[in-house]
């Protein structure tokens, strides 16, 4: 057997064969391993304040970080939440725990002090890293907490900041000796509605996300350069902009500032990354800015996006404009990355492509029936980096994740070739005359239109009680009259759709509710305070 901590990738079989030593610490392959292979004085990252870190420095960092964190939290499987932003010490802190045998738990650097407050005691961590910017909430949430406080390290200002305390704590730290079937990191889901779940991943997980997605997907490599506009915090992020670059020695770019088409695009003209990672509103906001100016993309060698459906348009808009593909691709917390997506050398715009190798998929009717080929159901997804279960929540656990499966959530269907078409959240589906209706393939149809950016339907009952869909649009500029246009969107979805599907109503708007991931609320336009 292989020596400890090792991982064995037998790529002659399909998907690979992964082989965890008995003996497992993930942060040995990911940091560890490069100085021992010639890489480190290579830089493993760069980011927008001029920081620029080599392995070499990333691993003696790792194990500063952890030694100071072990005096925070000082027992195996303590949890240490993270509340910090894209920068060199997310990465000290997240490895640094877990080579200590702590567990990290990254959170949504966007959130307010009551929710920080519900995920701390949820938790129960010993231990919480924060960036000063957030400073202010934390405090407010430490204040809601009242008993049982976590130990709080900021990561720079004063002479405890986390700053301070690392060129005084030792270089060296023995790796716990974890196994990859031991509780690693967690990530709260965020879900469309109540509250937030810890999804509890496992040693193994991280490893198979960058093998099965990273390597046979994106065919990633150490000559790579990663920059991902979705934050670390996200599991898409993660494995975009840390996990990825780090499992085949490549190097990443992290920029703290909020992802908008200047700074995405000063970022690409700067560090001439080879792959960005996108969300769709932020193509589609990408590709408006476009119109007027014209970045140096030419380091790209692929786009990736996920999040939400990538439409077809923006998909055809991007190649057109930047001669690169956008991939997309569906992936979730609790399944940590993408388990089906669209390769360069086989896609489908307006599909999420195919099923990731190492991943199985069903869909599924209310009855747990498989579907037939082309009929919309629920989406289950089976493979080796799903989520143990969720923390402290034994019934969302059963429902979820269910004999080795996951519930994605999502309406799909697959057609005769193989590729997986979103419908939508389950909860998001509508049902038309008795037949159910995607509000994606709706929007998609809108965007098509010259005057849309985004839009979002929802479905709505009339007088009759009856449901039909909504839309919410927003236009790429003021239109001569709110009534013409709708007329014309009207037509333009008659045309183009099923006669069931078009909006019945149109509701212009500056802006859609949207998760701090980018995804598109529908529930709270659902919801009957909106207009
Ligand atoms: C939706 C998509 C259609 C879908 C994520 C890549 O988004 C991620 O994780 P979350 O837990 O949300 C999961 C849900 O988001 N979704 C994501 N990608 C797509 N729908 N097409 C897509 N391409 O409803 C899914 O159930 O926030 C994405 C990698 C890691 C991730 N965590």
């Amino acid at each position: 057997m292989n020596k400890d901590h090792s991982v064995n990738i037998d790529r002659a079989t399909k998907p690979a064969t992964l082989e965890f030593a008995p003996v497992f610490n993930v942060a040995v392959p990911f940091v560890d391993r490069h100085c021992g292979e010639g890489r480190a004085d290579k830089v493993a990252i760069r980011t927008n304040q001029g920081v620029e870190v080599s392995y070499r420095e990333l691993a003696d960092n790792v194990n500063r970080c952890g030694n100071v964190l072990l005096d925070l939290a000082p027992q195996r499987g303590d949890r240490v939440v993270l509340i910090v932003k894209d920068c060199a010490e997310f990465f000290y802190g997240f490895w640094g725990a877990i080579k200590a045998g702590l567990v990290p738990v990254p959170i949504n650097t966007l959130l307010r002090a009551k929710d920080y407050a519900y995920i701390l005691a949820d938790t129960g961590c010993k231990a919480l890293l924060y960036s000063p910017e957030y400073g202010p909430e934390v405090m407010a949430a430490l204040a809601q907490l009242g008993s049982a406080l976590p130990q709080s390290l900021c990561v720079e200002g004063d002479s405890d900041s986390l700053l301070a305390l690392l060129p005084r704590a030792s270089a060296e730290l023995e790796p716990a000796a974890t196994s990859a079937e031991d509780d690693c990191f967690w990530l709260y889901s965020s879900g469309s509605t109540g509250s937030p779940k810890g999804a509890v991943h496992l040693h193994r997980d991280m490893v198979v996300t960058s093998q099965c997605y990273g390597v046979e997907i994106l065919d990633l490599n150490e000559q790579d350069v990663c920059f991902s506009a979705a934050k670390l915090f996200f599991a898409y992020g993660l494995g975009n902009g840390m996990t990825f670059p780090l499992w085949v020695g490549a190097s990443t770019v992290l920029h703290d500032g909020r992802p908008t088409p200047q700074s995405t695009f000063e970022t690409i003209e700067k560090f001439r990354p080879t792959l960005f990672y996108g969300v769709p509103t932020l193509y589609a906001a990408q590709l408006q800015a476009l119109g007027s100016e014209c970045p140096d993309l030419s380091s790209l060698r692929l786009c990736v996006s996920a999040g939400e459906a990538l439409p077809a348009e923006i998909f055809n808009r991007w190649r057109e404009q930047t001669g690169r593909l956008i991939l997309d691709g569906i992936g979730s917390t609790e399944a940590l990355h993408i388990f089906i997506s669209n390769r360069a050398d086989d896609f489908k715009p307006g599909s999420s492509g195919r099923a990731v190798p190492g991943y199985q998929l069903r869909i599924t009717d209310d009855a747990g029936r498989d579907v037939p080929i082309g009929e919309p159901g629920r989406l289950w997804v089976r493979g080796g980096s799903t989520a143990r279960c969720y923390w402290n929540n034994p019934a969302k656990s059963a429902e979820t994740m269910v004999a080795g499966w996951l519930d994605t959530g999502d309406t799909y269907f697959q057609d005769s070739a193989g590729y997986y078409y979103y419908c939508g959240r389950n909860d998001d589906m509508i049902k038309v005359g008795g037949i159910w209706c995607s509000p994606f393939e709706i929007e998609a149809k809108l965007i098509e239109h010259d005057a849309v950016l985004e839009a979002a339907v929802v479905g709505r009952a009339d007088g009759d009680g009856l449901v039909k869909p909504e839309a919410y649009v927003i236009l790429k500029s003021l239109p001569e009259s709110a009534a013409g246009i709708a007329e014309e969107l009207r037509t333009h979805c008659k045309e183009g759709l099923a006669p069931y599907k078009y909006p019945r109503k149109f509701h212009f708007v500056s802006e859609l509710p949207k998760t701090a991931t980018g995804k598109i609320q529908r529930y709270k336009l659902r919801s009957p305070s909106q207009p």
